[in-house]
């Protein structure tokens, strides 16, 4: 093939006339397929032409990836690593054709060829290694470090399988495996040579006179082999380097076993060495608890600081200076094992003591929080670190001894105070506090709102903060408008481009110049035209693959993120019964038509979350088949949602769900992405709602309900959801309809245990926030009725969303975490 040529041609070059890109793409696309893929033009499936395109794709980036690399060492850049366990990516083909300025000519290219664009696109695969919006955050910071100009590496695990795929079985959510590299993956260039050993259990021995060092001797290793994957910046900056890890047996088989004709214990060791890496842990804030889980932790954790530990030493020739040239960011303690290994590392193998180890392990590190839910928080029992990480263990123990000593020495610090500050939990079970493992080897730790950075100071870190005042930071999140505004709303982003030009892509504050739209005498009809048709192509979709039909003309209320009982779906759908109830009791009054969407995955024994997913759909069923209803009000449950469904409900969103019990979502980023494609929220004065209530102002969204200290003060003083429920008449209405088997005729004790528990309990003050969301969703629908009033806040919401852009957020890491350079 012609390699050379296909380079000289495929350097993005500002000149190159579009109908060459066109054709140059075309040209490699057709040799792609032939030569790598091995298909003749005329029996290739549309699966055949996205492996051709997307490396074709590929090959663009590469030059450019290499010259990224190049720099980076040239100059001594800093190097940030984004160490996560999570990088919910999803598809990556429109996401680089974006950056590089090539969808439009990828379109023609195809087009020419005979095949269909928007075929190929929705073939991919969802790249799905992450639960949820700690994963997508990762994603997000991925490509915003390589649009703001900063060297920035994604080190995680590359799952053989992702989050698995969700089917709606009678209601039911059933839980499928997910098989994302069953036909290739042609995103990643694997590196066979890039290997390191894990090693695992054994014992540590004192080393050398005078009984001072100690050596780590493993009884079991596991290799990882590197696969790389190229993430490129808006307008192809940079092109950065998101580096999975694979686990593989440190030796192919047991010959021994083998020749005896023990064929399964030859390869038992290759089976329990390769399942590292078979599976992400579907369980979003409730700790797995096991052992694998742990071994993928320090697996990950290993590989990836043997990694960067060596390039930095292989440019600088010692790691003495190691945080000058390298800022490690933790996301979530899931990695807080780093803190351990560096200092074993720098102690073990380079000599240093444990003071100076912590020290530049410190300077390093910094560990952003993304849960205060006590459930969530990670710890390892003593005796299972001290079976599988002897090493850590003991090493952890001496931070702990300096740690504790720095506290007696504060005399404010009331020593009753010490175990709340001890990194090992002492009730119960000896185990290890990751997260104030995390902190302590860490000079910043961030919260990822507001609220959330106040809540850690006063909550989970209280004590660590009073001895560490300055170290605890806020971060607000933000998304990466490419994808959630330029790619997935390409209806929106032309109109905008169209009215204040394409400046906001890279600088998304210009997206406040749209206010002054607002009073136009023709954008805003443009603006909800746009919104009409994302509302039609989402109608399209729910026809074909749910055989359900809806109108445009509604309101579309759309609640989709993992479910959780904080985040109160339970809310949302005991409102919509309310409501039900409300419009067969006056069924010609003028109602506004509604469409009620949810979507989201429950960990699989996360059995209360499962029974909310079952009651949406038995409530749904009802509802929507009821005649005096179903015109002004659908209920539905779409299955499996994941960034791919995510791009295409957000652009059709009139209303966006955030009711979260106040104080327990620390941020939120699906918050974000819904303001931008101008959908209004209604929610709670929590995590980024707060701030997105700040930027667009009270008058643009629909805040309700309890605030984190009144939810607090509720829980203090004793809280009676009964009386409520009792004094609220359409909520005993509710929940008397829905215990009673209305919308369970074959099962009707099944919401019993439900109702009890949330009229005797209820945790999440579901019933103390009821009836201020339902007073606020009729004032939605008020609302919703005067169009140009409606359309004037959609506006403001997209307008004033500039400033949640990850853009933004990095470049806030970069200045006050990092020191790390980005560009202007
Ligand atoms: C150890 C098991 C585990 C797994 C996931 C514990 C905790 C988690 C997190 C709760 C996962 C998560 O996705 N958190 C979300 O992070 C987002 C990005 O910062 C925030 O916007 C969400 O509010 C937060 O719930």
């Amino acid at each position: 093939m012609n390699r050379p040529v296909e380079i000289q041609q495929t350097r993005r070059d500002e000149r190159t006339e579009p109908e060459s890109e066109v054709a140059t793409l075309k040209n490699a696309i057709e040799s792609k397929l032939l030569y790598t893929v091995g298909k003749d033009p005329a029996h290739a499936s549309v699966h055949d032409w996205y492996m051709a395109t997307a490396l074709a794709v590929r090959d663009r980036m590469v030059d450019r990836w290499v010259e990224t690399t190049r720099r980076t060492y040239a100059q001594s850049e800093k190097r940030v690593y984004y160490l996560s366990l999570e990088f919910l990516i999803g598809r990556l083909l429109i996401d680089s054709l974006t950056n590089l300025g090539l969808i439009g000519p990828c379109r023609t290219a195809l087009h020419e060829l005979g095949v269909d664009f928007d075929a190929v696109r929705n073939s991919e695969p969802d790249a799905a290694l992450g639960n949820g919006g700690l994963g997508r955050l990762a994603a997000c910071y991925l490509e915003a470090m390589a649009s703001t100009g900063i060297a920035g590496f994604g080190y995680g695990i590359r799952y053989d399988h992702g989050l698995f795929r969700q089917i709606i079985r009678d209601g039911n959510q059933v839980e499928v495996p997910e098989d994302w590299l069953a036909f290739g993956n042609p995103w990643e260039f694997e590196r066979p040579e890039v290997t390191f050993n894990i090693g695992l259990g054994g014992r540590v021995e004192p080393k050398g006179p005078g009984g001072q060092r100690f050596e780590w001797r493993p009884s079991e290793y596991v290799v990882a082999v590197a696969y790389d994957t190229p993430v490129v910046g808006w307008e192809g900056k940079r092109v950065n380097t998101l580096r999975l890890w694979s686990a593989r047996p440190a030796a192919p088989m047991q010959f021994t076993d083998f020749n005896r004709g023990q064929y399964q214990d030859a390869f038992a060791e290759q089976v329990r060495a390769s399942s590292i890496s078979r599976v992400l842990y579907p369980d979003d804030s409730t700790p797995a608890g096991q052992e694998l889980r742990l071994k993928q932790e320090y697996f990950f954790v290993s590989a990836s600081l043997q990694d960067l530990v060596r390039r930095h030493v292989m440019q600088h020739g010692t790691v003495a200076n190691l945080p000058k040239s390298v800022a490690m960011q933790l996301n979530d303690t899931h990695p807080a094992l780093a803190v351990a290994e560096l200092v074993r590392i720098l102690i073990d193998e380079h000599k240093f003591v444990l003071r100076t180890a912590l020290e530049l392990t410190r300077a390093t590190i910094a560990y952003t929080n993304h849960t205060l839910l006590p459930e969530a928080l990670e710890t390892w029992p003593v005796a299972l670190m001290e079976r599988l990480l002897p090493r850590h263990m003991q090493i952890i123990y001496q931070i702990n001894a300096l740690h504790l000593a720095e506290v007696a020495e504060r005399k404010e610090i009331s020593p009753d105070r010490v175990p709340a500050l001890s990194l090992i939990d002492e009730h119960g079970g000896r185990r290890v506090k990751m997260g104030h493992l995390a902190f302590v080897g860490s000079h910043r730790v961030n919260g990822v709102s507001g609220l959330h950075g106040k809540l850690m100071r006063e909550s989970v870190f209280r004590e660590l903060h009073q001895l560490h005042p300055e170290r605890i930071t806020h971060i607000t999140n933000g998304v990466t408008f490419r994808r959630w505004l330029l790619e997935c709303n390409r209806g929106l982003a032309d109109l905008i481009s169209e009215a204040i030009g394409a400046a906001w892509i890279g600088d998304s504050t210009e997206l406040e110049r749209l206010m002054p739209l607002r009073n136009d005498a023709v954008f805003p009809d443009r603006f909800l035209e746009v919104k009409r048709r994302n509302k039609e192509r989402l109608i399209g979709s729910v026809l074909r693959h749910l055989g359900v039909v809806l109108s445009p003309d509604s309101l579309f209320d759309v609640q989709v993120k993992r479910m959780h009982e904080y985040k109160r779906q339970l809310l949302n759908i005991l409102e919509a019964v309310a409501h039900y109830n409300e419009i067969r009791a006056a069924p010609h009054k003028d109602w506004v038509p509604r469409v009620k969407i949810f979507a989201g995955k429950a960990a699989a024994s996360y059995h209360r979350a499962k029974l909310i997913i079952k009651l949406i759909n038995d409530v749904a069923r009802i509802v929507n088949n009821d005649p005096i209803a179903r015109d002004k009000l659908r209920i539905l449950f779409l299955p499996n949602y994941n960034v791919s469904l995510a791009e295409l409900v957000m652009p059709a969103a009139d209303l966006s769900e955030q009711i979260s019990t106040a104080g327990m979502e620390a941020s939120g980023t699906g918050n974000m992405k819904f303001a931008l494609n101008g959908a209004l929220t209604i929610g709670t004065f929590d995590g980024a709602n707060i701030e997105i209530h700040d930027h667009v102002g009270p008058d643009n969204i629909m805040i309700f309900g309890l605030r984190a200290d009144e939810v607090a003060a509720r829980h203090r003083a004793g809280y009676a959801p009964g009386q409520i429920v009792a004094a609220t008449p359409a909520l005993a209405e509710t929940l008397a309809a829905i215990r009673g088997g209305v919308f369970s005729p074959e099962d009707p004790q099944r919401y019993v245990g439900l109702v009890d528990d949330l009229v005797s309990n209820d945790h999440f003050l579901v019933t103390a926030d009821f009836a201020a969301y339902a007073a606020k969703q009729r004032e939605v629908d008020a609302l919703f009725q005067q169009r140009s009033v409606w359309a004037g806040k959609a506006i403001t919401n997209t307008a004033k969303m500039g400033w949640f852009s990850a853009d933004r957020a990095i470049r806030e890491y970069a200045a006050e975490i990092w020191g790390a350079r980005a560009e202007d």
